[in-house]
């Protein structure tokens, strides 16, 4: 008999006892040591290590509510989600995302390769660190673990029993409510608006109908569109970085919806880093190198995610109608106006929502950070509304140039 024969919610201390009886990575006589490292808004990360070798390990646990609020409601099985994804999406992209050694499903945790020689992606931006690398890994990322759980590449059938088992209706029901409806209306009253912005939020996201509507079409994309396995949370706190290695971790709202939706949150969390800094370095040579990585970074992403697109398309489609000629062209623009329409709505709803990023609310000056946040939504409504014209990667920047200046 074995206190983890039935679940309960971890301390440090059982996540050693944990590590000392369930996994078999640390000799007899280790002497183990564990931090809670976790600063997500839902689950518990414990770091295990061995005081005497070099050995560590990280165990994820998932509890029956939010780490943020018990006002959201959820069950533990995102941890098995989190776990099958993160095996599947190491087999279509290998070295990108951390090695599972096991899921638990009785304590619902997960128990992975441990990434302390990494940082986390928006820590190292707000450092304003720069990795010339992440455009060629990110992409090759997206497309791999998108193109290839698709109906362009798998066999229907074997792709619908895939969208059966990542069914994740309690998170999505996170995205629907905190992505698509609340920002644009805060019919929960969970919204946090800047104070100084408060006026301006209401007419420009409360009062617009047409945006409104737009933004109605999206949830009904997002809530249909079963297209590929995507990641789901895809910003720059669910990417681990150094200079030479990218890896994607945290897919616990994975599920198949729009491909889109993944490449649209990298492209927005860019343009956070990119207003962050344009708020606080005093260096005007450093600002404008950190900046102008960003924007090179952003027409990277999104044209190495068309190039490599392609490539696969060429070599791996397998539904015989999908190549047809011109159908690849026409399926990846629909991928991008997606992605410009997503890029706005995470750049909405992580200023005027309730799960804000620190790449905005650590901007202390409160001029600076009006600025940061108007250039963020007027980018935002501009993508949204006008989503068919965005194919390119200049033409994502040029939007965040022509607003820097207005
Ligand atoms: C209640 S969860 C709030 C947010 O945290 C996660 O990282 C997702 O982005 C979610 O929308
Ligand atoms: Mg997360």
């Amino acid at each position: 008999m074995s206190k983890f024969d039935k679940y309960f919610l971890m301390s440090s201390s059982d996540a050693v006892d944990y590590a000392a009886e369930k996994l078999s990575i640390f000799a007899c006589d280790s002497e183990l040591d564990c931090k809670e490292i976790g600063d997500g808004n839902l689950n518990y990360v414990f770091r295990v290590w061995d005081k005497k070798s070099d050995k560590s390990v990280i165990i994820k646990q998932a509890g029956y509510t939010a780490r943020i609020s018990d006002d959201f409601k959820l069950s533990p099985d995102r941890n098995r989600i989190e776990a099958e994804t993160l095996r599947f999406q190491g087999d279509l992209a290998p070295g990108l995302v951390p090695i599972v050694y096991k899921y638990d499903d009785i304590m619902s945790c997960c128990s992975m390769e441990d990434l302390s020689d990494y940082t986390i992606m928006r820590q190292a931006l707000l450092q304003h660190k720069i990795f010339p690398n992440f455009a060629e890994h990110i992409t090759t990322f997206m497309v791999n673990t998108l193109l290839l759980t698709s109906d362009i590449f798998l066999n229907h059938q074997e792709k619908k029993s895939l969208v059966k088992s990542y069914t994740n209706p309690e998170l999505c029901e996170i995205t629907e409510d905190l992505v698509y409806t609340e920002p644009f209306n805060d019919y929960k009253h969970r919204n946090d608006v800047f104070p100084p912005n408060l006026d301006w939020v209401k007419k420009e996201l409360y009062s617009d109908n047409e945006l409104k509507l737009e933004v109605a079409k999206l949830k009904f994309e997002f809530l249909t569109n079963a297209q590929a396995l995507i990641h789901g949370d895809l910003h720059t706190g669910s990417i681990f970085v150094n200079e030479n290695s990218t890896k994607v971790i945290d897919p616990e709202f994975a599920f198949y919806g729009p491909m889109g939706y993944d490449v649209g949150n990298i492209i927005a969390n860019m343009i956070f880093a990119w207003v962050n800094a344009d708020a606080t370095m005093d260096n005007e040579d450093e600002s404008i190198t950190f900046k102008s990585w960003v924007e090179n970074t952003i027409c990277e992403i999104i044209d190495k995610f068309k190039a490599k697109f392609f490539k696969i398309f060429r070599e791996e489609a397998k539904e015989i109608l999908a190549k047809t000629p011109g159908f690849s062209e026409w399926y990846l623009s629909q991928v991008l106006h997606d992605t410009a329409a997503v890029a706005g709505l995470e750049l909405c709803r992580r200023i005027v929502g309730m799960a804000h990023v620190k790449d905005i609310i650590s901007i202390d000056a409160e001029s600076a950070r009006l600025r940061a946040e108007r250039i963020c939504i007027t980018i935002a409504k501009r993508y949204i509304k006008n989503r068919e014209s965005y194919n390119f990667g200049e033409q994502f920047v040029n939007t965040l140039k022509e607003v820097e200046n207005e």
